[in-house]
């Protein structure tokens, strides 16, 4: 409660144009630091089944977060700011029983930079919302083309090995969310989140837009067969996830789009993930094989999973689009 009123005091100051005095008098964080409200979070003295439920409101949200980006960040900084992360990039709440259990999956090459920034800020984020959670990264192995839907397919299926989640969140490895508001839990209907990203000047792009990160449970997700595996390169999977969402009789939900607000670290096109020129075949042929591509079909060869401190790394062999076969 101190530190709420502090932070509020805090930005009254800033106005005047005295906070970083102040802040450094005091040792206080500026507004929107997502990690000022964690050390508020601390584990009471009663075994952990006699834990009450978590409130249906966090105490600990802040609403808009500060979203900079540190050059001198480390891994072990993120690991160190986050005490109560376990081993595989894990999480419950120390001091209440969280009903919401999520898994984070980012499918993720080439892009390590982005990775610790997103893990910089999602962690504590996270913590702030009260869920159990784990985060997944699911690495393409080898240098073929990428193809970014058939990685969300195995990410979820060796989630579900591991946990009996209730939400998953399909997530960009270059999105940081702005506001902690934007609950990562799930709707009644498969729900597209970075719904306001800063690229598209915080609005969508067009309507049916489903890409960036999306959140379905695991019914939602098998009702729709999951995603497609025959996407190769950049393009077109997250509409054909759209029109699956459609096809198997669901609507897409959004949060508020004062809350789905991300920011986009900035890139170029990556080697190995060229535009695919035959997505606008694939998305005209979605209705006659969204039933016989997706989990149904789905097959891969898992090369390793290894629980890192701040997330679970599952490296995958996904083939190409000719086949499992590697031609090396
Ligand atoms: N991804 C990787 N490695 C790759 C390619 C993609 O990890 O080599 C993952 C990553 O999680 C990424 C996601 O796939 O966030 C989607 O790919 P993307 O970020 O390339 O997609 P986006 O729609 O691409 O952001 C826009 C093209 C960049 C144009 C920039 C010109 N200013
Ligand atoms: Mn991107």
């Amino acid at each position: 409660m101190i530190l709420v009123l502090f932070r509020h005091a805090a930005g009254i100051f800033y106005k005047g144009g005295t906070l970083t005095m102040l802040a450094s008098l005091h040792n206080a964080s500026l507004p929107g630091d997502v990690y000022a409200n964690l050390s508020l979070i601390a584990r009471p003295p009663l075994p952990p089944d006699d834990l009450p439920y978590c409130p249906e409101v966090s105490p600990f949200l802040g609403g808009p977060i500060r979203v900079t980006f540190p050059p001198y960040l480390t891994l072990e900084d993120i690991v160190r700011k986050n005490p109560y992360v376990s081993k595989g990039g894990r999480y419950r709440p120390p001091d209440c029983d969280s009903i919401h259990k999520t898994a984070v999956i980012i499918p993720h090459r080439n892009r390590e930079q982005h990775l610790k920034y997103l893990l910089y800020y999602l962690h504590p984020f996270l913590q702030r919302q009260q869920l159990s959670y784990g985060i997944y990264i699911i690495h393409q192995a080898e240098n073929y083309i990428f193809n970014r839907a058939k990685l969300l397919n195995v990410g979820f299926k060796e989630a579900m090995k591991d946990e009996d989640w209730d939400c998953i969140f399909f997530h960009d490895v270059d999105l940081i969310p702005e506001d902690d508001r934007n609950m990562y839990t799930c709707d009644r209907f498969p729900k597209h989140v970075a719904i306001a990203m800063d690229k598209f000047g915080y609005k969508l792009p067009y309507k049916t837009y489903f890409g960036g990160v999306a959140a379905l449970s695991p019914e939602q997700y098998m009702k729709m067969n999951g995603f497609p595996n025959n996407y190769w390169g950049w393009g077109g999977e997250d509409d054909d996830i759209a029109v699956r969402v459609a096809l198997s009789g669901m609507v897409i939900s959004r949060p508020s789009v004062q809350y789905g607000r991300y920011r986009m670290i900035k890139h170029g096109h990556d080697k190995g993930n060229e535009q695919n020129p035959k997505r606008f075949n694939l998305l005209a042929k979605t209705k006659r094989t969204w039933k016989q591509d997706g989990m149904n079909t789905l097959e891969y060869q898992l090369l390793s999973k290894e629980l890192q401190p701040l997330y679970t790394n599952i490296t995958v062999f996904i083939g190409t689009e000719k086949g499992m076969q590697r031609s090396t």
